[in-house]
């Protein structure tokens, strides 16, 4: 697995930062947001550290694929099967913590 020391999600995956963590296989990880935008709002993040999805999709399509099927399994169970898929991408985005994370959404209607 590739890491990266000063990663807060990195040390989230490892246990070092704890989490509410939702799900968990051998590539990927996925907890509660402590910031939560919506009624369910999760976290699903690659194990291995990217730090974009630009750089998850073109090194690992297979798990950005993952991670949108896991995404519609947790708005399937949380919800009608709807639900909002963000990537934060680069500072001027809004992405704060640079390891590739998908935000979902759901657990309620959304605001359009
Ligand atoms: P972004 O702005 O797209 O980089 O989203 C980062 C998200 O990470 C933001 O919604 C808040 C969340 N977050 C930041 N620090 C922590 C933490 O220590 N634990 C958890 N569970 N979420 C965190």
């Amino acid at each position: 697995m590739s890491k990266s020391e000063d990663c807060l999600f990195c040390k989230i995956i490892d246990g070092r930062i704890p989490s509410e963590k939702v799900y968990e296989d051998d590539t990927t990880y996925a907890f509660k947001d402590i910031n939560p935008k919506a009624k369910v709002h999760v976290l699903i993040v690659p194990k291995d550290h990217y730090a974009n999805v630009a750089e998850l999709a073109a090194a690992d399509p297979a798990e950005l694929a993952h991670i949108v099927g896991l995404a519609q399994g947790i708005a399937d169970k949380e919800f009608s099967g709807a639900y909002r898929l963000v990537f934060n991408t680069g500072l001027d985005a809004g992405q704060t913590v640079f390891h590739v994370h998908a935000h979902v959404l759901t657990g309620e209607k959304l605001d359009e």
